[in-house]
């Protein structure tokens, strides 16, 4: 389904005097409005093709309806969201759940609708019908050499397929760990997988990134062998400068200082990118912003200062990726929601003072240092991102725009009640 610009100006009509008076009245006090607009627009976030049906648990799955049945509708989804929201210009894909069996029909389909490929993902986290050998006991850390072969054509089938899409990057997600004290001996694990991702790492095009991504439990509830940042640090560094961590904001212990570990990398030029989502408890995939956005503030915060630092681009030199699941929401609504915080706290990242907080702590004026940082924080700046949207020929008010066309029935009528998308 598509919705039409004229519906969308239409609906942008209806709202343009509020959206002027809100806009005119931030801007009054933001000296640099053009700059931050500018960084708006480039700013693209890539929409996980495994995350366009309804998610759900051991517990339960509750289907939502007019779930996208292939590639060529999740592509169609994605590109209606991207309509609405000028930010989703890009599909991250997961292998094999959205394998493209026509790769340039898929590539032309995803240019139509605007659509960049982002990094590619891999799946040794479960057994393919038909597979050979099963990933019970870990796929790159496993003791069997066999296995460990196994997972290395598969990555790098995976890497086959993001050449033809046109993808620079794929990142390794491993399941593997060990879920009893003994079951596994850690040195050999890190160590086969260390060698199995060399293998990998060979196979990377030039251009290509490979992002290794840790997590500290599930499904394995003993150890996990790319188990934090440190551990991912290691491989990456080992593995060269092709080799990055990225940081899925639920991979983390309780109480974790994320916001000092994104610092910490980015200043050793290892971090690769971000599958941005929130969490009350474990890796929970919920909306991004939707139980803690200050803390996804205080990351945007030391991703602006660490990028600047370094005079990296923000658009394009970080992996921008959603990954959430959706067990309650219209998975297209919670998109546009998650979107919608990753823009604004972005925006408000922007608008820190950098110049009086430098001098804030070269005082120890603690009081001052967070007075700056809640300046920013407590700014509503909805109707930057709003303006920003608008002169991208996006929606004010994308939900809104979702809402009043009626988009989920529509896509009931189309693909049924019962569609199930390929996915977690
Ligand atoms: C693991 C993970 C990983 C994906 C999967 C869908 O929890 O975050 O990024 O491969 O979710
Ligand atoms: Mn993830």
């Amino acid at each position: 389904m598509t919705i039409e610009r004229y519906k969308i100006e239409e609906q942008n009509q209806s709202s343009l005097n509020q959206h002027q008076s809100r806009f005119n009245f931030l801007v009054a006090d933001v000296p640099n409005v053009a700059e931050i607009l500018q960084k708006l627009t480039d700013f693209q976030v890539a929409i996980p093709s495994w995350a366009l049906g309804t998610g759900g648990t051991r517990f339960g799955r509750f289907a939502g309806g007019g779930e996208p049945r292939n590639l060529e509708e999740k592509i169609e989804d994605i590109g209606l969201l991207h309509a609405l929201n000028t930010s989703s210009g890009a599909i991250s894909l997961h292998i094999p759940w959205d394998i493209p069996e026509n790769a340039s029909h898929i590539k032309a389909l995803a240019a139509q609708n605007g659509l960049k490929f982002d990094a590619m993902n891999s799946n040794t986290f479960q057994d393919q019908p038909g597979q050979e050998l099963s990933y019970k006991f870990g796929s790159m850390q496993h003791v069997d050499k066999a296995v460990r072969k196994q997972a290395i054509d598969h990555n790098i089938e995976v890497i086959k397929y993001g050449m033809e899409l046109g993808s620079e990057s794929l990142t390794v997600w491993l399941s593997d760990g060990s879920c009893f004290p003994g079951q596994l001996n850690f040195r050999k694990a890190f160590q086969n997988t260390l060698e199995s991702l060399q293998e990998v790492y060979a196979a990377l095009p030039d251009s290509w990134k490979m992002f290794v991504e840790y997590k500290a439990f599930e499904p394995n509830f003993y150890s996990t062998t790319v188990g934090d940042w440190g551990q991912s640090l290691l491989y990456a560094s080992k593995l060269g400068n092709k080799a990055y961590t990225l940081v899925d904001l639920g991979h983390h212990l309780p109480n974790a200082n994320i916001e000092q570990i994104v610092a910490l990398l980015l200043m050793e030029g290892k971090l690769g990118g971000f599958h941005f989502n929130d969490s009350k408890y474990g890796d929970d995939d919920l909306t991004v912003g939707s139980i803690k956005p200050y803390q996804l503030f205080l990351i945007f915060n030391e991703l602006v200062e660490g990028m600047d630092a370094k005079g990296m681009n923000h658009a394009s030199d970080l992996g921008w990726m959603i990954d959430a699941s959706h067990n309650v929401k219209d998975p297209l609504e919670d998109l546009l929601q998650s979107v919608e915080a990753i823009m604004i706290t972005y925006a408000q990242a922007l608008l820190v003072d950098r110049k009086k907080l430098v001098e804030a702590q070269n005082n120890n004026d603690v009081v001052t240092a967070q007075e700056v940082l809640q300046q920013a924080f407590r700014t509503d700046v909805r109707a930057l991102v709003a303006e920003a949207r608008l002169r991208n020929g996006g929606a004010l008010n994308p939900l809104a725009v979702y809402r009043a066309e009626k988009v989920r029935a529509h896509l009931i009528k189309e693909r049924g009640s019962k569609t199930v998308a390929t996915g977690l």
